[in-house]
């Protein structure tokens, strides 16, 4: 049989129904092992640092860059702790994952580098910027 794919969009009105934070970035990709080296560069140190880029440039990523008030804190807050026996249930590492070297899923860990990864990872003309709709009711 062959490999079908299909196209899946969310439209206007999903996009802009504003329940939660704003995506505005959004990208598929296997980064290269010199790449996640930039990334993971404040680790460089540590002894697992060799092994984080092997497994972050394994295979695709889908990378995103999310907006909203207190969205860095808040994306922590649900992506759950490092290591994933650690996480509290109810976290995407504490619920769907086990060791730390596969804990499934990024999240930058204050403003410096939230900015620093986004510059990595995306150029600027690939981000959108757009006032939702119900915003237009608040501030005219
Ligand atoms: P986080 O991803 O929660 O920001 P980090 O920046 O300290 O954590 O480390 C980056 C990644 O490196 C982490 O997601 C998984 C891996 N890692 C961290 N501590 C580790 C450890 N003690 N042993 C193995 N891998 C580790
Ligand atoms: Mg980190």
């Amino acid at each position: 049989a062959e490999m079908e794919h299909t196209f899946i969009a969310i439209k206007p009105d999903g996009v802009q129904r504003g329940l939660e934070f704003k995506l505005v970035g959004i990208k598929v990709v296997v980064p290269s092992k010199d790449f996640v080296q930039k990334h993971y560069h404040d680790l460089k140190e540590r002894p697992f640092f060799n092994a984080s880029c092997d497994f972050l440039s394994s295979g695709p990523v889908i990378a995103m860059v999310w907006e909203g008030e207190g969205v860095i804190r808040y994306g922590r807050k649900l992506i759950g702790a490092t290591d994933p026996q650690k996480s509290e249930p109810g976290t995407i590492r504490g619920d769907l994952a086990v060791v730390v070297g596969r804990n499934i899923i990024h999240g930058s860990d204050g403003p410096a580098t939230a900015k620093d990864e986004i510059n990595l990872w995306f150029k600027p003309q690939k981000l959108v910027s757009y006032t939702n709709n119900a915003e237009k009711w608040i501030y005219g």
